[in-house]
């Protein structure tokens, strides 16, 4: 574990308190945490999400301005899933993230919000970046073939706010997390991030007795994983201290092997049983583990650790998707 920050945290320079605050996507794991997160904070909390507006659409998102007239937005709305659902649906993943992105952030511009943060992702990076990965490593080489549609769209989203804000002066940021994790996932084994998928697989294998757990892969891939409730904090942090062209990473700091990840979960969950792993299925990048001195050196620093995470995903799963 790397050593806790000593920064103080920056000053606040846009209080979010008293201001009207759009999450979009507010029903997806990201942007349900930062309503939670939101709660604390004295701003009036807009939500919408894709059954209030496509926000594929021009017209249906300008009308959604208009009509919630915020001050400050939060876009956290995307067509989102794990490394098989990326790799089958590439139409979906490039189309759906980039109409989201223009639309929001262009109609944020048109009615004057004062402030935006786009929300991205690691997988921005190429494949065999250098690790822990930088800021600077954006552009620096190939994307993993796995998840590049979804990349190329958020990497025009981050780009969209570094070009409005030379353009227009227009106040908009963007964060890029590592792979997230926590209450709100999406559980489906063919369209879930590996945690979800882990979690269902070795619940199922515990309740039937069942003495192996397929993995995807080779088991050998490095992850970094944070906390959905650590990431809303980050975003309500920078959206409050931070204004800058750059985009800032926000991770946990250390990786482990899939491998890992799969006893680590089946510690949580209580099964006995050992797993196997099924290469016929892709890896996808090698490692993925963000550098995160940037917002360390803002005074920002993540809390919950992995397996207070994961039982905490895992409770949830139990309360709500389980059933
Ligand atoms: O979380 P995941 O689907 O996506 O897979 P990525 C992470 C690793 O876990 C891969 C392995 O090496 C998978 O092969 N894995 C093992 C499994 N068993 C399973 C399983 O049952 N289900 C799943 N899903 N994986 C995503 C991108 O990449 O990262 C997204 O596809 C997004 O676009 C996200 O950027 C942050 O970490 O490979």
């Amino acid at each position: 574990m790397r050593e806790p920050t000593t920064a103080p945290a920056a000053p606040v320079i846009f209080p979010l308190a008293g201001k009207r605050v759009l999450v979009a996507g507010h029903r997806g794991m990201v942007g349900s945490a930062l309503v939670r997160r939101l709660g604390s904070v004295g701003c009036t909390v807009l939500t919408a999400g894709r059954g209030d507006a496509d926000m594929r659409r021009q017209d249906a998102v300008e009308a959604l301005m208009r009509k919630l007239k915020p001050e400050v937005v939060f876009v956290t709305a995307a067509t989102v899933g794990g490394i098989l659902a990326n790799s089958t649906r590439p139409a979906e993943f490039l189309y759906d993230n980039l109409m989201i992105a223009g639309n929001l952030i262009e109609a944020a511009h048109q009615n004057g919000v004062k402030k935006l943060l786009f929300l991205g992702s690691s997988c921005i990076y190429p494949r065999l970046a250098k690790q822990p990965m930088v800021e600077a490593e954006l552009l620096a080489g190939p994307l993993e073939p796995t998840n590049q549609w979804y990349a190329v769209a958020k990497i025009a989203g981050l780009k969209l706010c570094a070009a409005y804000r030379r353009q227009w002066q227009c106040d908009f940021i963007s964060a890029q997390p590592t792979n997230l994790y926590g209450p709100g996932d999406r559980y489906d084994l063919e369209g879930s991030h590996v945690i979800p998928a882990l979690i269902m697989k070795i619940d199922r294998a515990k309740r039937e007795n069942a003495p192996t757990v397929d993995i995807w892969g080779s088991g050998k891939p490095r992850r970094e994983f944070l906390h959905v409730d650590d990431l809303a904090d980050a975003m309500v942090f920078l959206m409050e201290r931070y204004s800058d062209e750059s985009h800032v990473n926000v991770g946990w700091g250390e990786d482990l092997t899939i491998a890992e990840l799969a006893h680590a979960i089946a510690h949580v969950v209580g099964y006995k049983g050992t797993f196997r792993f099924d290469t016929s299925k892709p890896d996808g990048t090698p490692r993925k583990l963000l550098d995160t001195g940037k917002l360390d050196a803002l005074g920002w620093r993540p809390r919950i650790r992995l397996n207070e995470g994961l039982a905490d995903a895992y409770r949830w799963y139990r309360e709500h998707a389980a059933k």
